[in-house]
Parts: structure tokens; sequence; C-alpha cells
């Protein structure tokens, strides 16, 4: 027989709650952007955009599409019966993915305009991160160990060269504007890297590894989610409105 591992109550009202969250930022964001003038207005639709693109995801999540079914073999060590097999179907939360495969480009592009990155370093995070999530949504197709770790690892590789960007090529392109901004750009970047650090971990131990279950994979990924999307946001535009001369070089 075949084990179905999916989501519970707790996981489908958490999916509800982030809809909601993501929803109500958007709307926030949009008022914020007809607000500033028209020079300072890029974050501002960049940010809309972000949270605006996780509130149709989730909204997919939470009403059953986007979702479809990982088959994998584990072994379970019985004390009597030494090796048995056991099938297992678990949920994938594929659109998790689109989501990301938009939204990570849209928020490095927020914080490479703030640091002043050239276009070509731009392009370099931009791509490394589309396929950073590419090969991450075929890990969590993988069926073979062998293969799902295979894309973990060329995902993990792509994920280097983006905090490559951010931590070294951004610092030395946020040297030459103001110290609030140099600062800023510090902390900003910094909680960046540090929460989406975060996300591999939790990949590991839930589509990766099988150690969480479904529900307390969907609660990991939307505290992460609110963090990297609506804090995020709310934290950069409040602070680029503060600032007078950060208009983005675009
Ligand atoms: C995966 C698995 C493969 C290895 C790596 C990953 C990294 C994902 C990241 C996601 C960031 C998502 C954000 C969403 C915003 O709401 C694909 C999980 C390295 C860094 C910031």
């Amino acid at each position: 027989p075949v084990i179905t591992v999916e989501a519970g109550d707790m996981g489908r009202r958490t999916l509800w709650v982030v809809v909601v969250l993501m929803g109500l930022s958007s709307l926030a964001f949009y008022g914020m952007a007809f607000r500033v003038p028209v020079q300072k207005r890029l974050f501002h639709i960049l940010t809309a955009f972000i949270t605006t693109f996780a509130f149709i995801s989730y909204f997919a999540m939470a009403t059953g599409d986007g979702v479809s079914y990982n088959t994998y073999t584990e072994t379970i060590h019985h004390k009597k019966v030494p090796n048995t097999y056991q099938d297992y179907r678990r949920e994938i939360y594929y659109a998790r993915y689109i989501d990301w495969a938009i939204t990570t480009p849209l928020l490095l592009l927020d914080l490479c305009l703030l640091a002043g990155l050239s276009g070509a370093n731009i392009l370099v995070a931009v791509v490394a991160d589309v396929i950073m999530i590419l090969t991450g949504l075929f890990a969590s197709f993988g069926s073979k160990s062998s293969q799902t770790w295979g894309w973990y690892a060329w995902a993990c590789i792509a994920y280097l060269v983006v905090v490559y960007q951010l931590a070294f090529n951004g610092r030395t392109a946020v040297a030459n504007k103001d110290s609030k901004t140099k600062a800023f750009y510090a902390s900003i970047a910094g909680f960046t890297l540090i929460l989406w650090t975060i996300y591999p971990i939790v990949w590991g131990l839930s589509e990766g590894g099988h150690v969480i279950n479904v529900n307390q994979e969907i609660i990991a990924y939307a505290v992460l989610d609110i963090l990297a999307k609506p804090v995020f946001g709310f934290w950069l535009l409040f602070t680029h409105d503060s600032m007078s001369s950060t208009s983005p070089s675009l």
C-alpha cells in the first residue's frame, strides 16, 4: 500500500492566512506607490508586484491548485523484519516555485538597485537565481535520492552565485553611495541572506529528506515568505521614502 503524505486542516488554514496577508500588503504597497513622486516609485511597484505574485500563488495552493504528488520509496527498519520497503506519495506545492521564479528576481532587483549594482552583475544575480529555483523544482520531483540531491546541489551552487553578487559586488557598489544608504544596504541585504539561507534548510527537511510533515512544511515556508516579502517590503519602502538621495538609476 502507498502512504499519502498531505496537508491537514492546520496547513490549509495557514495557506489562507497567507493569502489574506499577501493581499492586504499588496494593497498597502500600491497605495504607497501613488503617494510618492514618480522618481521614487520603482521600488514601490517592484515590491507590490512581489506580494501580488505571492497572493496568486498562495490562492492557488489554498484552493488546491498548484499541487501535485511525488512518489518515492523508503526503507523502514523494523526490529523483526530488517529491510521493509514502503512507497509514499507526498504533496508537492509546485506553485511555490512559479512564485519564487518570478518574485526572487524582483526581490534581487530591489536590492541591486538600492546598491547601484552594474547591469552585468544584476543580470548574473537574476539568472543564477532563476537557475536556483528551476533546479530546486526539479529536485522536488526527483524520485531517486541521487536525482533529488543532484539537482539540490546545482541549486545550492547557483545560490552561492547570488550570495556573491549581494555580499561582495553589492557591497563594492554601495561604497560609492551616502552613509545612510550604505548602512541600510548592509542591514537589509544581511537580513535577506540569513532568511534566504533558511529556505534550502527547510527544503532539505521537508521535500528533500521527509523529516517534517506537510503541515510543518507549509508553516515554515509561510513564516519565511511573510518575512521575505511583506516585512522586507515595508522595511524597504518606509526607509526609502525617508531617504532623499537614493532614486534608482533606471
Ligand atoms: C531551494 C531548494 C534547492 C536549494 C536552494 C533553494 C533555495 C531557495 C530560496 C528561496 C527563496 C525564496 C524567497 C521567497 C520569497 O517569498 C529552491 C529551496 C538553495 C533561496 C525569498
